[in-house]
């Protein structure tokens, strides 16, 4: 047990060769915790912190399947129940080339905090594959979920681990996954959230990641004496959670002019708005990972190879991946007058560009920001077990008190003494996380 924080992040990486995400995640974390740790004893008599970062339970296993041209292939399956002081592990499902363990692991640290910030009774958990659903047709990508769950089904359940969409999972493979689920349990349960509405799914979860960012952003900017309409904004990304976010941005009055994929982002001067929103959903579903069409389509310039944080925005949403966002990037948008950045993505910063934003302008915390996504699974989960499905007005009106309450939590533990109302949303997200998750850990003994 250290009492020292390099000490304590030097034995980590010890133990966890290799898994730099994972210590990433764990420093900016705990970094920000600390001081509050060594004021309460009470955590550190029963060595909270070193239980913490030790998910309860990791899944690795094989998953074959048979591709359309009748050869085998193999990718790796994971599932990972970080922590469940709070609630049944709850957390997503990422199916893309680059998931390793170093990264699940890090986003189902970042899934406990969040899953606490949410007030909703939910641990933390996360998993996936590094399967790419890019270019596979839709026959393969059913034969991978069934696999993946042949194996998953025998670990989960809707009072034990309830998984969700990621990057590259989405409604339809929710749909294939729940199927293979339901036929080995013989039994139809909430074990998976993001269903379709006809069977079991709520409304507003689609949207809800990029709804509740918006409302984040309106709170964040409200502290500012400023708001949404007339305002710029750069979003990267063109998944479900940046269309929710540019359909939240167009109802309030801003203009969201940038979009991006790996091959490029595209800036379109005139704003993202109405039949160009749904082009971008026709270009994920034809499942080539790229936005360079758009700019064909619209007439509008295409950046190959590069980031939209070269922009000049007044607000910025990052809604792709993790450390879409480097030191040079926040540089370069502060410097062309960004005044907020609202982090969509999970750990879309690196450390020095979180750390530099903070200190610059105002930065919010994927954990606090998204929350939305995770907040409106667990309201499925309530209309399931209740066997019962809200208006759409219902969980919006939910999804708004829930993000509020955030964002006061954020406050709460993130003012900055002496700086009139300053808010530090790092250390407001991780200790406001912290505090209900180590609280819990306490009452339950040593577990
Ligand atoms: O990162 C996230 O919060 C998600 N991918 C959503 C998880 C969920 O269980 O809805």
């Amino acid at each position: 047990m250290s009492t020292n924080f390099s000490d304590f992040i030097a034995a980590l990486e010890l133990r966890t060769p290799g898994e730099n995400e994972f210590h990433q995640a764990v420093e900016e974390v705990i970094g920000s915790v600390w001081d509050f740790y060594l004021k309460n004893p009470r955590y550190q008599k029963v060595n909270i912190l070193d239980r913490m970062v030790e998910p309860e339970r990791v899944i690795m296993f094989r998953v074959p399947w048979i591709d359309d041209q009748g050869m085998v292939r193999v990718n790796r399956g994971y599932r990972i129940g970080f922590n469940s002081a709070l609630g049944p592990y709850k957390g997503g499902l990422r199916f893309h080339a680059s998931v390793t363990l170093s990264i699940l692991k890090f986003l189902g640290f970042e899934q406990t905090f969040k899953n606490s910030l949410t007030t909703l009774p939910m641990g933390g958990g996360k998993g996936g594959s590094d399967f790419s659903p890019k270019g596979k047709t839709d026959a393969e990508i059913m034969r991978f979920c069934q696999s993946f769950m042949t194996e998953l089904f025998r670990h989960i359940g809707p009072d034990t681990d309830v998984p969700a969409g990621d990057i590259g999972v989405g409604g339809r493979e929710i749909g294939y996954l729940f199927g293979q689920y339901k036929r080995l349990k013989n039994e139809f349960t909430g074990v998976m959230t993001g269903k379709g509405l006809s069977w079991g799914g709520s409304l507003i979860r689609p949207e809800a990641t990029g709804f509740g960012v918006v409302y984040f952003t309106q709170h964040m900017l409200k502290q500012l004496g400023k708001d949404i309409e007339g305002m710029t904004f750069a979003v990267s990304g063109f998944g479900n959670v940046a269309w929710g976010v540019i359909s939240k941005i167009n109802e309030l009055g801003g203009k969201v002019v940038t979009l991006s994929g790996p091959d490029g982002y595209v800036y379109d001067p005139q704003g993202i708005s109405g039949e160009k929103i749904d082009y971008m959903l026709e270009l994920r579903a034809t499942n080539n990972d790229i936005v360079e069409p758009y700019a064909r389509e619209f007439g509008v310039q295409f950046f190959p190879g590069k980031r939209p944080w070269e922009v000049p925005v007044d607000v910025a949403i990052p809604c792709a991946t993790q450390n879409e966002v480097d030191l040079d990037d926040a540089k370069m948008l502060v410097r062309q007058g960004c005044t907020l950045l609202a982090e969509a993505s999970n750990m879309g910063c690196t450390a020095e560009a979180a750390e530099y934003l903070s200190s610059q302008i105002v930065y919010a915390p994927g954990k606090a920001v998204n929350a939305g996504g995770v907040a409106v699974s667990g309201l499925e989960m309530s209309q399931n077990s209740m066997r019962i499905s809200w208006t759409r007005e219902e969980v919006d009106a939910r999804l708004k008190v829930i993000m509020n309450n955030i964002h006061s939590t954020c406050v709460n533990y993130g003012k900055v003494p002496g700086a009139g109302n300053r808010i530090d949303y790092i250390k407001g997200a991780n200790i406001g996380g912290f505090v209900k998750v180590a609280d819990a850990m306490l009452a339950q003994g040593v577990v």
